[in-house]
């Protein structure tokens, strides 16, 4: 490590000066523009991340996710995949306004403070595994990040350049898995691919199946014109009936167009078909099944047409309580009643949800507040089998080793066939599924496997409950910190008053229920509402836009 050299660099490559950054929900996220500081000292961060893990590999992806082209952001991986400790991320917001707004000798003494504080041995190489989406920013930011990984830390660093979110947290933890039978330089995304395709391949093996057509007859990819585009289209080349996918908005070549009128954002928003769909009328039918990915691949959303042509949309939520309806019966076929399944949502999920998936699946539900990292959480602490969403498609599932141990044991123990199937489906399906981070691909594979061995269409899927109608917008306030919030962001504590007032105009519609937080990840401040009238939703947001308004100015 030599620090010494930082002083040089930093005048090379921090340019934005006077400007302050957060680590947010999802790493640090801004105008591609100001990026440059943070970039260079995520890399000093991300260096010490893995020095303190003596050596083992963290990953540094750079994305804007379903962000406008012109954003970009960072994002750092811990070793087995999940996503950085909530310590760290104070740290990195440190460093990087102590760089951008002070002087060279504060940063230096801040990392070198560093070091002593968390007892990190200087002498340890740091291995850092770097990824960027197709962003036209992203290879100048990438240069940042580089730029104090070599000379200064003399860093091992594996650069997978183009790649989805999700595909970097699944190769950060497979390097460190298997660090001491492949070298880290012959993971390349084969290994990710070949890992699912096999999964996928498998599980279907167990059912004989050959042919999609009892579910659907195209599977329509809508790819937000980004990453995932060239990765999902590669990766079709190692499944069955792959001629049945059909890509649209694959133009990842042209950044311009990322996540422009196309997208899981958008159509989630927007409750519409993307662009490109109506471009083809081959691809308009009531027979197909749509999904949407968002801009780096770690979301996912599906939908479908009806004769009438209307739009239905497969949100988060759907695709949770499919996979809990199809898991929950496998382990009551394999009497596997103490393995604890439950599903993990935050305020943001349909409220017609809920009540199925307590009422009707009679399987626990919980709540976090937004962002993955919550959701993760409980998933991992609360449940064998923890299904996580939130109801913009991002979400995974988490398997725990009590789950593994127990359907081992069924499976060595048991003489009854069915049993021996239910048994095998669970493991086989658990690898299909990413349980790093929330991946669109594996999702994918996920509810597609699902649909097969349940021999369901996708209006039979959504068959399951129907959605009260909800209303999701923003305002755009001075000063969004002033809203603050307890009880999982469902209730304001801050500005004072306002909470009695929103509950006065919610009690007064039939099954209204709404909520206002800041954003994490823009300048504004969201309201969600539903009811069972969906112009009484209509009416009351409004209603609170008009509350907030009249509250800050
Ligand atoms: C980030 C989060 C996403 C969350 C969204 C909320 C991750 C990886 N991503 O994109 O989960 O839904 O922020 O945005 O955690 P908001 O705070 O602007 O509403
Ligand atoms: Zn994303």
């Amino acid at each position: 490590m030599q620090l010494e050299l930082l002083e040089s660099l930093f005048d090379k490559t921090c340019k934005t000066k006077n400007y302050t950054y957060t680590y947010g929900t999802a790493g640090f996220r801004d105008k591609a523009a100001v990026l440059d500081t943070v970039m260079f000292t995520t890399g000093i961060i991300a260096s010490l991340r893995s020095m303190s893990h003596q050596g083992k590999a963290v990953g540094v992806m750079i994305t804007a996710s379903h962000n406008p082209p012109m954003d970009n952001g960072v994002k750092i991986i811990e070793p087995d995949g999940s996503m950085l400790s909530q310590s760290w991320e104070s740290l990195a917001t440190n460093l990087a306004n102590i760089t951008a707004n002070e002087n060279f000798l504060k940063s230096i003494e801040f990392i070198k403070n560093l070091i002593i504080s968390l007892n990190i041995d200087s002498n340890i190489i740091p291995s850092i595994v770097v990824g960027m989406d197709s962003r036209e920013s992203s290879p100048r930011l990438m240069n940042c990040l580089l730029s104090t990984l070599s000379p200064i830390f003399n860093a091992k660093i594996i650069n997978h350049n183009m790649l989805t979110t999700p595909q970097l947290h699944f190769l950060t933890a497979y390097q460190n898995e298997n660090c001491n039978i492949i070298p880290a330089e012959k993971i390349t995304v084969n290994q990710y691919d070949t890992n699912f395709q096999t999964a996928f391949n498998d599980l279907l093996k167990l059912y004989e199946i050959k042919n999609f057509n009892n579910c659907f007859n195209n599977l329509i990819v809508d790819c937000a014109n980004g990453i995932g585009a060239p990765q999902f289209e590669n990766f079709i080349k190692g499944l069955p009936q792959s001629n049945l996918i059909k890509f649209i908005n694959n133009n990842y070549k042209h950044p311009d167009t990322l996540n422009n009128s196309c997208g899981a954002d958008f159509v989630k928003t927007q409750q519409k078909l993307p662009a490109g769909v109506n471009d083809d009328p081959s691809l308009l039918t009531d027979s197909n099944l749509y999904c949407s990915f968002d801009g780096d691949a770690d979301r996912i959303i599906f939908y479908y047409i009806d004769q009438t042509n209307k739009f239905h949309l497969l949100d988060g939520d759907k695709i949770a309580t499919l996979f809990a309806k199809f898991l929950k019966k496998l382990l009551l076929l394999a009497n596997l009643n103490d393995i604890k399944l439950g599903i993990v949502q935050t305020a943001y999920a349909n409220g017609s949800s809920t009540t199925y998936v307590s009422n009707t699946l009679n399987v626990p539900v919980s709540c976090t507040k937004t962002g993955v990292k919550h959701l993760h959480h409980e998933a991992q602490t609360a449940y064998d089998i923890g299904i996580y969403f939130e109801a913009n498609g991002h979400g995974t599932i988490l398997f725990s080793n009590n789950f593994y141990s127990k359907v081992q044991s069924c499976l060595e123990i048991t003489k009854d066939e069915s049993i021996t199937k239910a048994c095998k489906t669970l493991l086989a399906f658990s690898k299909v599924i990413n349980q790093t981070v929330g991946d669109a691909i594996a999702d994918l594979l996920g509810v597609v496997a699902t649909l097969l061995i349940s021999e369901m269409k996708p209006y039979q899927w959504d068959q399951q409950y129907t959605d009260l109608p909800n209303l999701l917008s923003k305002v755009i306030v001075p000063d969004r910190n002033v809203f603050k919030t307890t009880d999982q962001e469902r209730k304001l504590t801050s500005p004072p008053g306002l909470q009695n007032k929103m509950d006065t105009l919610i009690n007064k519609i039939e099954m209204g229920r709404a909520f206002v937080r800041a954003s994490g990840t823009e300048d504004a401040v969201r309201i969600y509402c539903e009811g069972k009238n969906a112009e009484d939703v209509k009416k009351l947001s409004k209603d609170i836009e008009a509350l907030i308004m009249a509250e800050v100015n």
